[in-house]
């Protein structure tokens, strides 16, 4: 089992740096870093943290190619690689409707646009010189000046259809979810499009980019979560809610609450704790451990620690080096 850990460059980048160096001395393998217009730059985020750690593999987790046309998007994650000494990942999704609607940017077919987005970005970071006459992305004879070595490509997925890319095409992948479940029907959607490419699907590194929350006492670490399950359950689809038997009404009450900004409720009894079961990987050292090896065995190859991390994030990275990473 590999693990990463997600920042959201809501920080300022020497404080997200001073996370990513103290991840790494734990033992991290991966840093995520999410983009979105209203945060700090992304790349200029990762520079920061090559310049601040040694080993630890970094990148984007994720950009789209709505926003950032997909040459710029190699000429950034490769100007990554080259600064870090070829530790740069690429995670790539269709992006986040409710940024791109405020940025009046129409999220047409997303499917399509990042199946021919990762074909271009591979062909500029392998050298080649892309004319490509895609569905929703076209170039005519773009190549990237310089060459900074290979970078894995990852997708941010969750849909079947995207699953099912992610095993044709993706070195992995990052899957927003915490409970077997929802990778037992993930793992087989990826399985079925690696097999239908002719791909091995035990290459793919499969993420589970979870809501993690970590503390020695269980009700500090669940109250951590709280506000983030809540986002989740907001925007899960009915299906996922229903295969949790949560009921659909929720989504609603909790939206409400949320758009009165009264997260009093959602503290108080409207995230229940089926949903911080089904959303997140909650708990004390060893109730996150439990989690991980069903995970495990499941075939996720990396857990990711997202938001919240722990109510103490800095405590909350010691603690999953020292209980979780050292004992694995
Ligand atoms: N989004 C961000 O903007 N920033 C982030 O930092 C970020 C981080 C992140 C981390 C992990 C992760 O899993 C997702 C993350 N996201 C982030 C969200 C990500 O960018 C995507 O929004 C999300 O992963 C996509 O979810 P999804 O897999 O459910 O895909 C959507 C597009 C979907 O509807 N998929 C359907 C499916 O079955 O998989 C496919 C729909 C389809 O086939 N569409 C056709 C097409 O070509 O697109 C068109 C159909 C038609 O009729 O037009």
């Amino acid at each position: 089992m590999k693990f990463g850990i997600e920042f959201v460059p809501s920080d300022p980048a020497l404080k997200v740096a001073y996370y990513a160096k103290l991840s790494e001395q734990q033992g991290f393998d991966n840093i995520w870093i999410t983009d979105h217009y209203n945060n700090r730059d992304v790349y200029s985020t990762l520079t920061v943290i090559a310049l601040n750690t040694n080993s630890i593999k970094i990148g984007p987790g994720v950009t789209n190619s709505y926003t950032r046309n997909p040459a710029i998007t190699a000429s950034s994650i490769a100007s990554i690689a080259e600064i870090s000494g070829g530790r740069a990942v690429l995670g790539l999704g269709p992006g986040d409707k409710a940024t791109f609607d405020a940025m009046g940017i129409s999220w047409n077919k997303p499917l399509a646009t990042t199946k021919e987005a990762i074909h271009a970005i591979r062909d500029f970071i392998e050298g080649k010189k892309v004319s490509m006459d895609g569905e929703m992305i076209k170039f005519g004879g773009a190549k990237l000046a310089f060459n900074a070595g290979r970078v894995p490509i990852y997708m941010g997925a969750q849909g079947p259809k995207m699953l099912e890319l992610v095993g044709e095409i993706a070195d992995g992948v990052l899957i927003n979810a915490s409970h077997p479940r929802d990778f037992e029907v993930a793992v087989e959607q990826i399985r079925k499009g690696a097999v239908k490419a002719g791909r091995d699907p035990g290459k793919i590194d499969v993420a589970a980019y979870a809501c993690f929350s970590i503390d020695k006492d269980p009700e500090k670490a669940v109250n951590a979560a709280k506000v983030v399950v809540a986002f989740i359950v907001t925007g899960s689809p009915d299906l996922v809610l229903e295969r949790h038997g949560i009921p659909v009404e929720a989504k609603k009450q909790i939206g409400d609450a949320i758009a009165k900004g009264d997260f009093e409720s959602l503290k108080g009894g409207l995230v229940t704790p089926k949903m911080i079961e089904a959303f997140a990987i909650c708990g004390t050292p060893d109730d996150c451990m439990k989690r991980i090896k069903e995970l495990e065995a499941i075939g996720v190859t990396q857990v990711v620690a997202g938001s919240p991390i722990g109510p103490d994030k800095e405590k909350a990275i010691r603690l999953i080096g020292k209980e979780i990473i050292a004992k694995m």
